[in-house]
């Protein structure tokens, strides 16, 4: 299948490209900036687009005529706080312009990553603990906020010009690549500072907790979804989930592998309130049913893979910023 993705820069396009390139798909791996040296091993082919250009968004479907579209482009939870018109730009407009030129473009299928971070406490009380699907949606953020609207949008391009929009609400996403303003991000660095200086001051209480999850199960749930049987599926967009550890519970994990470790806990105010307005875990249900959705990895099993694989990434001098 010829594939286009847009925001493959990013976190999950380190290792989505790959599996597209491996399962035997033309990939078309679009971003703002050049491809970054930690995505050069997967393959594909690279070009610049701007998804808040809505001309250039156009030029590049038509040129190109995927026939399947993976939208990742998106200014994550912390950084939308830092630049809500950032945020909004990208997230909502970037939003809108693709799923234009993918109707424009005849792409028949298209691929929207969602977030918990649609969810949010709502004005009667905490949110229900699992949450599922379908709870009234009351995001604290600017990213949570374009993202219910993606959602939305999605099921309206379905609806009304049959574009088969599907996609999946992702837990906060662990792996051994750069991650990029999410306020879930306390959990990469308990493995990445673990392994590079012994300890490290967590941007979040010890008693956090929401739901996670390691990329090599979020992108098989890119996969697994985008090829499903439509038939089988009753929704446009689906909660996933894996595991839903405290803080101090990922430490304990880190230190399976290196018993040193030392973690401290100073609460970033405006990370910690987004993640305290998070679910603490989601029920996906309904993604198991339809899909047979089943992740993988447990908390220690992602802990087993994950640090050797931070350790290359840190000898291959990847430059990590907080
Ligand atoms: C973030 O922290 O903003 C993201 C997310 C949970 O969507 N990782």
């Amino acid at each position: 299948m010829k594939i286009l993705i847009t925001g493959a820069g990013g976190q999950i396009g380190h290792d989505l490209i790959g599996a597209l390139v491996a399962a035997g798909h033309h990939v078309v791996s679009t971003d703002l900036a050049p491809r970054p040296p930690s995505h050069a091993h997967a393959g594909g082919d690279w070009q610049r687009l701007d998804v808040t250009d809505a001309a250039a968004v156009q030029h590049m479907f038509t040129d190109e005529r995927p026939e399947l579209v993976y939208h990742l482009a998106a200014i994550l939870s912390a950084s939308g706080e830092a630049n809500p018109r950032l945020a909004y730009d990208v997230n909502q407009t970037g939003t809108w312009n693709v799923l234009e030129a993918a109707r424009r473009a005849k792409v028949k299928r298209l691929m929207f990553t969602s977030s918990i971070a649609v969810f949010g406490p709502p004005p009667s009380g905490p949110l229900p603990d699992p949450c599922p699907d379908d709870v009234a949606l009351h995001p604290g953020t600017m990213y949570g906020a374009t993202k219910v609207s993606g959602e939305l949008l999605c099921s309206y391009y379905r609806k009304r010009y049959d574009i088969d929009c599907r996609g999946v609400r992702f837990p906060g996403l662990i792996s051994a690549a750069m991650p990029g303003g999410g306020s879930s991000d306390y959990a990469l660095f308990m493995y990445v500072d673990a392994v590079r200086k012994g300890s490290y001051e967590a941007f979040a209480r010890a008693d956090t907790r929401i739901p996670l999850m390691y990329m090599p199960d979020g992108v098989r749930a890119l996969l697994e979804l985008a090829f499903a049987e439509r038939e089988k599926l009753s929704r446009t967009i689906y909660n996933i989930a894996a595991f839903s550890p405290r803080a101090d519970e990922i430490a304990t994990s880190v230190r399976r592998a290196i018993p040193d470790a030392q973690f401290t806990y100073v609460p970033d105010p405006v990370r910690q309130g987004i993640l305290d307005s998070w679910p603490k875990a989601i029920d996906d249900a309904a993604a198991r049913r339809d899909w047979s959705w089943k992740p993988s990895y447990t908390l220690d099993a992602m802990t087993d893979d994950l640090v050797p694989r931070v350790r290359r990434m840190l000898d291959l001098g990847a430059v990590l910023s907080h």
